[in-house]
C-alpha cells in the first residue's frame, strides 16, 4: 500500500517552502513544474539560481535544472499533484489573508481532468483545506471533491504543513517527521505518496484540520516559550538581575527547558501563526495571545533601554549589531532587530546609530531614508561607537574581537559575550 508518487508535480509559489520542495522532488526523479507570479523569481529560478539565502539549496536548484527535472514558469501546466506554496500573511485584524491561496485555485482549477491530488502547504487556519475542497467545487462543477461525496472523487485534496527551520531546510526537509491531513483518509494517502518520495520521517496521516491545528500549535508552543523568557529579561531589568544566570541555573533542572530571550520574536512563522489561533478562537486563546503581545512589544522594550543609557553620554554613537531576525541568515521579514534600530532612530533624531550586518549590502527602504543610520562594517561600527548594541546572535558577532568593546557600555540582547 506504501505508493510512491510517479508523475508530474506542480509547485505554486517558489519561496522558501515551495522551492525546496520542488527541488527536493526533482533531484529524486520526479518531473517538477515550479510556478511564481514573479517573473525575476521565475527567470533566477530557471536559470538555476536562488532568489533568497538558503544553505545547500543554490547547489540543489542549479543541480535539478541541469538534469531538466525542474523547469519554472509563470503559468500553472497541467500536472498529476498540485502543491500549493503561497504566502498566507495575516490582516490588520490577524485573520489570515487566503487570497494568495485563492489565487493558486483558480489557477488550478481549469486544469484539472480528474485523478489529481491537491495538497496546501501553506499554513493556514483549521478550515482552510475544505475550503480549497470547496472553491474546487465552485470553480468546476463537472468534478467531484471530496468534501462532496463518501466514495472515491475526482479529485483529491490535503494538507501538508511544511515544518522545516530556515536555515536548515534542506536537512529537516527530508529528515523531519511530516504531517499529513487530508479531506477523507484517501486524500491523505494520496498526499502521502508525494512526501514519500523524499521524507525520511514518519509519515503521520491524519484529518485536514487537525494537520492545520497542529502546526499552528507547534509554532505558538515555541512563542509562548520565547515569551516567558523574554517576560523574565524584562523581570530581571527590573529587579537588576542577570536573565541569562537566572535561566542558565532554572534550565538545570531536570524538566525546565527555558529558551532564550532576545529583542523580540520575528521571521514570517513564529510572529505571525499563532495569530491565525487567536483569529479562529479569540474568546479562548487567552496565553496564544499574550505571549504575541509580549514578544511583539520586546523590541520596545529594548530601544527604551538602550534609550535610557544614552542619555547617560552628551554626543553618543550607537552601534547596532544585527538587522536579521535571527542568526546567520539574510532574511529581514518582521525582524525585531530592526523594529528597535527604527525606534532608536525615531526617538533620538541627533544621534548617529551604525548598523553591522554582514548578511545584506545595503539597509532596508525604511532604514536607508534616515539621516542619522548607515550601514557600516562590523568592526569600524564598533569602534566608532560609545554604546554597542547586540541584536542578532551571527556568528560573525560572537567571533569578534572582545578588545574593541573596552571602554564602551555593551547591551547584549542575544547573550553571546556572556
Ligand atoms: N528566538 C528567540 N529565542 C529562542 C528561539 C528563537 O528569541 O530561544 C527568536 C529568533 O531569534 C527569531 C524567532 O524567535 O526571531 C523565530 O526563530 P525560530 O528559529 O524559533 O523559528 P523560525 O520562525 O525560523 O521557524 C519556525 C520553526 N518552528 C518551530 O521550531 C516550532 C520551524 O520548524 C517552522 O517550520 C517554521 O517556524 C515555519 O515555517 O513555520
Amino acid at each position: 500500500m506504501n505508493h510512491r508518487f510517479d508523475g508530474r508535480v506542480a509547485v505554486l509559489g517558489l519561496g522558501y517552502i515551495g522551492l525546496p520542495t520542488a527541488v527536493v522532488l526533482a533531484t529524486r526523479g520526479v518531473d517538477v513544474v515550479g510556478v511564481d507570479v514573479n517573473p525575476a523569481t521565475v527567470e533566477a529560478v530557471a536559470q538555476g539560481r536562488l532568489p533568497f539565502v538558503e544553505p545547500d539549496l543554490a547547489t540543489a536548484v542549479s543541480g535539478a535544472v541541469a538534469m531538466g527535472k525542474l523547469t519554472a514558469t509563470t503559468e500553472t501546466p497541467e500536472a498529476d499533484a498540485y502543491v500549493i506554496a503561497v504566502p498566507t500573511p495575516f490582516n490588520p485584524d490577524h485573520t489570515a489573508d487566503l487570497s494568495f491561496v485563492r489565487m493558486a485555485v483558480e489557477q488550478i482549477a481549469p486544469r484539472l481532468r480528474g485523478g489529481e491530488v491537491v495538497v496546501l502547504e501553506s499554513t493556514s487556519p483549521p478550515g482552510t483545506t475544505a475550503r480549497v475542497s470547496e472553491w474546487l467545487a465552485e470553480l468546476r462543477p463537472d468534478l467531484t471533491l471530496p468534501h462532496e461525496i463518501q466514495g472515491v472523487p475526482d479529485v483529491h485534496v490535503a494538507h501538508g504543513p511544511e515544518r522545516v527551520l530556515p536555515g536548515r531546510i534542506m536537512i529537516e526537509m527530508v529528515t523531519n517527521d511530516r504531517v499529513v491531513g487530508g479531506i477523507t483518509r484517501r486524500c491523505a494517502e494520496r498526499a502521502a505518496e508525494i512526501y514519500r518520495v523524499f521524507c525520511q520521517g514518519e509519515l503521520l496521516l491524519s484529518d485536514a484540520s487537525s494537520a492545520e491545528m497542529a502546526k499552528l500549535v507547534e509554532n505558538a508552543y515555541r512563542d509562548v516559550n520565547i515569551a516567558f523568557a523574554n517576560e523574565l529579561s524584562v523581570i530581571s531589568d527590573e529587579l537588576h538581575l542577570d536573565v541569562w544566570e537566572v535561566i542558565r541555573l532554572a534550565n538545570r533542572h531536570p524538566r525546565v527547558n527555558i529558551l532564550t530571550p532576545g529583542p523580540g520574536v520575528g521571521g514570517h512563522c513564529i510572529a505571525v501563526d499563532p495569530w491565525f489561533i487567536v483569529g479562529s478562537a479569540p474568546g479562548t486563546s487567552r496565553l496564544i495571545r499574550a505571549a504575541r503581545e509580549i514578544n511583539d512589544g520586546k523590541p520596545h522594550h529594548v530601544a527604551q533601554q538602550v534609550v535610557n543609557t544614552a542619555a547617560r553620554f552628551r554626543d553618543p554613537t550607537i552601534a547596532c549589531l544585527g538587522m536579521a531576525y535571527k542568526a546567520n541568515i539574510d532574511d529581514l521579514r518582521e525582524s525585531p532587530a530592526v523594529e528597535v534600530i527604527e525606534t532608536l532612530s525615531d526617538t533620538l533624531p541627533e544621534v548617529e546609530i551604525a548598523v553591522a550586518e554582514p548578511y545584506v549590502n545595503s539597509l532596508p527602504e525604511k532604514l536607508a531614508q534616515r539621516s542619522n543610520v548607515s550601514l557600516q562594517r562590523t568592526a569600524s561600527a564598533v569602534e566608532r561607537s560609545d554604546i554597542v548594541v547586540v541584536l542578532v546572535d551571527h556568528d560573525q558577532f560572537r567571533s569578534l574581537n572582545r578588545s574593541l568593546l573596552a571602554g564602551k557600555v555593551v547591551y547584549d540582547t542575544r547573550g553571546i559575550w556572556r
